[in-house]
């Protein structure tokens, strides 16, 4: 079968697809975008930045909100989050009571930030800049992973994902447990681990690569919109060879990944002409010990918006019954693939 023969055989009418790294439906019902839309209308955040803001709390030189001061960093800085969502201190308890049932939880919260230049969004970055923040991801989970089995590296971006400051910054989340989208991941990859001997996101990088949802993979990377993508514009990045956490990542696909990502990001930005918002991190193998040769480093891409001040509500049936999205993955696809050409117009593909 010709890559993107499945997407033609689908239906325009209303359909369902599988998401098989999360093992749930979607429901997909596209030409929804034209009805009538008299709801909240989002502001297009600020264009303009100042290279540095004596309010930014992220800053170099400046104070935090806990009376801390930032040092003069020249490249990326990172600290403690000020107000931790998991302390490594957490007294152990476990409570079982029928039906209810709970149990702390030890870890730690860092915030991470990509540059001093407080208008210097990892899309404005240049290859060197971003190889940086690449970097910075690596040293941080290696470091996390000694301590914690499992190491959440995410960034928000933008108001409409709650980011809290438009200073170019990511945040780590390190805990004892696995958590839910861990816990589904580990099990999906497994399974089709022991089913076919292959990484399932290997497998879906090599029916994925050069087919309609493609957005310009290299010989190091998968950058696609995914088959059962949720997000109107959800996007992953997948490495094309086995690699399980970020610090495996050897130099060449380090910088590949920098130009992918900067390429996929001025795509974004592109898009609506405008600072585009997305929570986006990495899903890597956790560092519990235990053998997992399944499980495939990844990166998901969640940005909210339907259209530049519309958007998508994950809300009545998304949140009772299951997910719905309005335009298919793959008109979302060409969308991106057009932005990003001309966001990065001297490059034949992605970021180059
Ligand atoms: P977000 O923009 O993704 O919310 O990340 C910023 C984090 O920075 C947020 O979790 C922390 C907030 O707790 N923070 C500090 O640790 N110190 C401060 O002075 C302000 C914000
Ligand atoms: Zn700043």
């Amino acid at each position: 079968m010709s890559k993107g023969s499945t997407a033609s055989q689908l239906p325009s009418q209303p359909h369902r697809r599988y998401n098989a790294l999360s093992d749930e439906w979607l429901l997909v019902s596209a030409e929804r975008t034209s009805r009538p839309w008299l709801g909240r209308q989002e502001t297009p955040p600020p264009q303009d930045l100042p290279a540095y803001d004596p309010s930014c709390y992220l800053c170099p030189g400046n104070v935090r909100a806990n009376g801390e001061r930032n040092p003069e960093y020249d490249s990326t800085f990172v600290f403690t989050n000020d107000f931790a969502a998991l302390q490594p201190d957490t007294p152990l308890v476990t409570i079982e009571d029928g039906l209810l049932r709970a149990k702390s939880e030890r870890g730690t919260c860092k915030v991470i930030c990509f540059s001093p230049r407080h208008d210097l969004s990892l899309s404005r970055m240049n290859a060197t800049q971003a190889r940086t923040v690449v970097d910075l991801w690596a040293t941080q989970t290696a470091s996390l992973g000694e301590q914690f089995p499992w190491v959440q590296v995410f960034e928000n971006r933008g108001a409409p994902m709650g980011a809290s400051n438009p200073h170019p910054h990511g945040q780590i989340w390190a805990g004892d447990t696995l958590p839910r989208e861990a816990e589904k991941e580990d099990a999906t990859q497994c399974r089709h681990f022991d089913a076919t001997g292959h990484r399932l996101l290997l497998d879906y990088a090599e029916q994925e690569a050069g087919g309609v949802r493609d957005l310009g993979s290299d010989d190091d990377w998968l950058v696609v919109v995914p088959f059962w993508a949720a997000w109107p514009f959800e996007t992953m990045i997948v490495p094309r060879r086995a690699v399980s956490r970020l610090p495996d990542l050897d130099g060449r696909q380090r910088s590949s990944l920098a130009d992918r990502l900067i390429g996929l990001l001025r795509g974004y930005d592109e898009l609506f002409e405008e600072p585009f918002p997305y929570s986006m991190g990495w899903h890597q193998a956790p560092f519990d010990g235990v053998d997992r040769p399944y499980w495939q480093l990844h990166a998901h891409f969640y940005p909210p918006l339907l259209r530049a001040t519309v958007r998508k509500f994950m809300v009545g049936y998304e949140l009772l019954s299951e997910p719905q999205r309005d335009i298919t993955a793959e008109d979302a696809a060409e969308r991106l693939r057009s932005a990003i050409a001309a966001a990065n117009p001297r490059a034949a593909d992605l970021g180059s």
